[in-house]
């Protein structure tokens, strides 16, 4: 069994060593762990090549034209497919999500297709989360709940545990999302597929080193993919 953990990254010169530390003193037999950066200004790249020379467990996928969260997502899966991943965690490099959870979320696709690490199950937390960010994040879950049928309550988690099938199975090298809304347009079409999807709580600590990558138009636009997304499901297309 070949895991990987799949993290794009802007700009996370002061997260990603730590990140990948806490990640290989995992006790997971054969895993590794992909990066793919768009070329930071910051220097992310260098941080993580240099790591990758020391240990052949870590890769860096540097992108030199492309820009954005949902176009790294997609290359990155594409990256753990062709290398015979056969679980794949996908997670953020800002220590929002701690990979301590990834064994458990591992553990429980013996239940499920995809696990989600959630801050809207029994147990979950969110620490360091102003008012009204939770109040975008509870706003934009209700609207794809509603808009999707999704029976998931964190709809917005990029902190997930996919079997090799689920991203064969939605043909990840097609997801069209080139920002954050790659989020859920990975959801929907699981989800359509029938994939069995699970939630686990997490507790999600907002990010406390580097800036936040997400703005308002990235929000607007990932409110008119799902709306995309519903179009392309009632023509038939999805
Ligand atoms: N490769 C790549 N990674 C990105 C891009 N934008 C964001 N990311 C990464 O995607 C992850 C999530 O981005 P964040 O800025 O943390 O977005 P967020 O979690 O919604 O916002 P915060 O709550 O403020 O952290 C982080 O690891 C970012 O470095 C991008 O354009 N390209
Ligand atoms: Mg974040």
């Amino acid at each position: 069994m070949k895991t990987y953990v799949m993290t794009p990254t802007y700009n996370e010169k002061e997260n990603i060593s730590l990140l990948i530390k806490k990640i290989l003193e995992l006790k997971i037999k054969n895993l590794h762990t992909v990066v793919v950066d768009d070329n930071s200004p910051d220097g992310t790249w260098k941080i993580v090549e240099d790591i990758s020379k020391k240990n052949r467990n870590v890769h860096l996928l540097l992108r030199k034209k492309d820009k954005g969260r949902g176009s790294a997502g997609r290359d990155g899966f594409i990256y753990c497919l062709k290398n015979n991943a056969d679980i794949i965690v996908e997670m953020d490099a800002d220590l929002s999500h701690d990979p301590k959870y990834i064994p458990s979320m591992v553990k429980e696709l013996k239940n499920a297709d995809l696990i989600l690490g959630s801050r809207r199950v029994k147990g979950s937390r969110e620490i360091g989360r102003g008012f009204f960010r939770r109040f975008v994040t509870w706003g934009a879950n209700l609207y794809i709940t509603l808009m999707l049928g999704i029976k998931v309550k964190d709809c917005n988690s990029g902190f997930r545990c996919f079997k090799r099938e689920v991203l064969e199975g939605i043909k990840a090298e097609k997801l069209e999302s080139k920002g954050p809304a790659i989020v859920q347009e990975v959801l929907f079409k699981a989800h359509l597929k029938g994939f069995r999807i699970k939630e686990i709580p997490i507790t999600f600590i907002n990010r406390t080193k580097g800036k936040s990558k997400l703005g308002l138009k990235q929000l607007t636009v990932g409110y008119f993919i799902v709306l995309k997304l519903k179009m392309q499901h009632l023509i038939g297309e999805l």
